[in-house]
């Protein structure tokens, strides 16, 4: 059988449409041998897992999970009290743009923020330990996160609109045929503090009811302003397939965020439940639309902000926007009509042209070559075209603009061109987002796990190098190159402001106060201090455990069997939980990252007596 396939293989010299030559090749350049590593990290989103991969490339190996809105046992993450804290009830989220932080429009590799469609949240990682560090939200007045998380040009803000929309103030009843009257959209500005990265709502724009799709901000040129596509500008409440279709253009938003930020200062903003709102009819120059494509999906600003691209799910182009005619058009109100006191900017006014890329184009991406990249759902490829100027010529003909196209298994959603969404594209690779992978893995039963690919654009023709494996359920994703940032190793111990961290064995100890039970442990290879805990029924547990360890990747965890906990401690680091002790019994807990030889050894006990059984539990170390 296997000579049979390398008879085959010889015999015509070719599979899957390529040479023994050009597989060599392609192998090659994906190939990251023993001892070597990535050049760029890939962080995708993990759609409704709640949490973001990282992948390197080109090995496209993952490589971590960094669990943002779900828990995530492997870190210990949504079981110590400020994980938990941070996820609020929620045990999950439904991540789709991550998006990193920028200074000058280029990254400057300090967060990482991605965006919660489901409960309405953002996120912030810091690309110091790649770690979850913030979870803002639900954010006031909007539903469904969708539209988001678009960074401004020096991360003044995180500008997200909704996919959803509610009656507000929320918590306020009306039906859904009243949708058109009753129910209302927003554009968020979250504010992140320049130094910490601490989010804050800062203000919001309020918009009709429609379905805010994909956006992303302006630079260069276009600095200052944001833009999203919409679908069911209908205003549609129920089968929105069909009745969110009907109308042949779809608004756009073009929003001027400075001019939001100006209008707040100014006082023309009215508060709800605590956030200045912005009504665009009352204040104008704040919210403009655009009447694009039918049903669009991504508008995508390019690396020098002149052009945006949006796409059109159910059309065969995409359609180029000229920023400068755009503000032209402003500035002589080219408009046709207005929706609700928002002008209408006239589509001829600013179109540069409608590039025929193919059927269901999604999203945009650009290498700062001049060319652009978009993902096309229906015909399942990447099609590459030339972006303008064209010549008069590619003008009477824009077949002439698209220059090459390459399949893709299968329905691309997002696709990710390394640095698109910045002045300063690395351009190199581009990693397809696939929604469909059928047949691309070996055989794990009805549910196939997502595929992405890794193409090569740095040539004329895009060349695909590798099929990779990706967790369920990609949307956008961003490649930051890894000689950019320089993750801490160890978390020192002037570092840890903790103040229950201990780092020697006379400040350890199991302490009570009432019914409170305080213990301070140490973690260190390859036992805790102390090893046992004493407690009884009823009793409130604090426990911090401090991993005392000063070298990279001396990682203690701490389970305690039967009770749902599990802690893990980074070298340096102090976590803690809190439990209600409700049942007797002598509990086992157990360092649960394999750290040493002794690793087995690393244990302790948690006896927890019936009340009155007790022997008062000692104040201080018992080892
Ligand atoms: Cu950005 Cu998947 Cu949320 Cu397009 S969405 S595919
Ligand atoms: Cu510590 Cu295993």
């Amino acid at each position: 059988m296997a000579f049979a396939i390398v008879t085959t293989f010889t015999g015509c010299g070719k599979q899957s449409g390529t040479t023994k030559a050009e597989r060599t090749e392609n192998a090659l350049a994906n190939y990251v041998a023993p001892g070597e590593k990535d050049e760029y990290y890939l962080f995708y989103s993990g759609g409704h897992s709640g949490q973001v991969f990282v992948a390197g490339i080109p090995s496209m190996r993952h490589i971590i999970t960094i669990p943002v809105f779900a828990p995530y046992p492997a870190t210990g993450y949504g079981f110590d009290e400020e994980s938990k804290k941070m996820m609020a009830d929620f045990t999950w989220g439904d991540v789709h743009h991550p998006g990193l932080s920028q200074t000058k429009s280029k990254y400057d590799g300090r967060w990482l923020f991605v965006n919660d469609n489901a409960n309405n949240r953002i996120a912030r990682i810091d690309l110091r330990d790649f770690k979850t560090r913030q979870i803002l939200g639900p954010i006031p007045n909007s539903i469904g996160n969708h539209g988001s998380s678009f960074i401004t040009e020096n991360s003044e803000y995180i500008l997200c609109a909704t996919r959803f929309s509610t009656p507000l103030p929320k918590g306020r009843v009306a039906d859904p045929k009243d949708y058109e009257k009753e129910f209302s959209g927003m554009v968020s500005g979250i504010k992140v503090d320049p130094q910490t990265g601490e989010m804050s709502v800062g203000w919001q724009i309020l918009t009709p009811p429609f379905d805010w799709d994909l956006g992303s901000t302006g630079k260069g040129p276009s600095s200052g302003w944001a833009f999203w596509t919409s679908y069911n500008t209908e205003m549609a409440h129920e089968t929105l397939e069909v009745n969110s279709s009907q109308k042949d253009r779809d608004l756009a938003a073009v929003v001027n965020w400075r001019a939001a930020e100006k209008a707040v200062a100014d006082g023309q903003a009215t508060l709800m439940d605590g956030v200045p709102i912005i009504d665009p009819a009352k204040v104008p120059g704040v919210l403009y639309f655009l009447a694009i494509g039918k049903s669009p999906h991504g508008m995508d600003v390019d690396p020098t902000g002149k052009w945006i691209a949006a796409g059109g799910k159910l059309q065969p182009s995409t359609t180029v926007i000229n920023f400068e005619k755009l503000q032209a058009a402003i500035n002589a109100k080219t408009f046709e009509g207005d929706m609700r006191g928002v002008p209408i900017i006239k589509y001829d006014a600013v179109v540069e042209g409608e590039v025929p890329v193919g059927l269901g184009p999604l999203h945009t991406q650009y290498d700062g070559k001049g060319f652009a990249y978009t993902s096309m759902f229906i015909d399942s490829n990447i099609t590459k075209w030339k972006m303008p100027p064209w010549s008069d010529e590619e003008k009477k003909d824009l077949n002439k603009v698209v220059l090459d196209k390459m399949p893709t298994h299968f329905s691309t959603g997002h696709l990710v061109v390394a640095g698109s969404d910045t002045a300063e594209p690395y351009g190199k690779w581009c990693v397809a987002m696939n929604k469909l992978s059928a047949g691309r893995h070996i055989n794990v039963g009805p549910s196939q796990p997502e595929s992405s690919q890794l193409i090569d654009i740095s040539g004329d023709k895009m060349k695909m190098v590798a099929d990779a494996f990706t967790e369920p359920e990609p949307h956008f994703a961003q490649i930051l190159k890894v000689s950019e940032i320089e993750p801490q190793e160890v978390l020192a111990k002037a570092d840890n402001k903790d103040p229950n961290a201990v780092w020697e064995k006379d400040q350890t100890g199991v302490t009570r106060e009432g019914t409170n039970v305080t213990a301070k442990l140490i973690a260190i290879r390859s036992r805790f201090v102390p090893d046992r805990i004493e407690a009884q029924v009823g009793d409130e547990l604090t426990v911090h455990v401090t991993n005392v360890e000063q070298t990279r990747d001396m990682i203690h965890g701490f389970g305690v069997i039967e009770q749902n906990v599990n802690l893990v401690m980074d070298p340096g680091e102090t976590k803690t939980f809190k439990l209600k002790l409700t049942k007797a019994g002598v509990f086992p807990f157990y360092c649960t990252n394999f750290c040493s030889a002794l690793h087995q050894e690393m244990q302790g006990y948690l006896i927890v007596r019936n009340a009155g059984e007790a022997p008062p539990p000692p104040a201080t170390a018992q080892n």
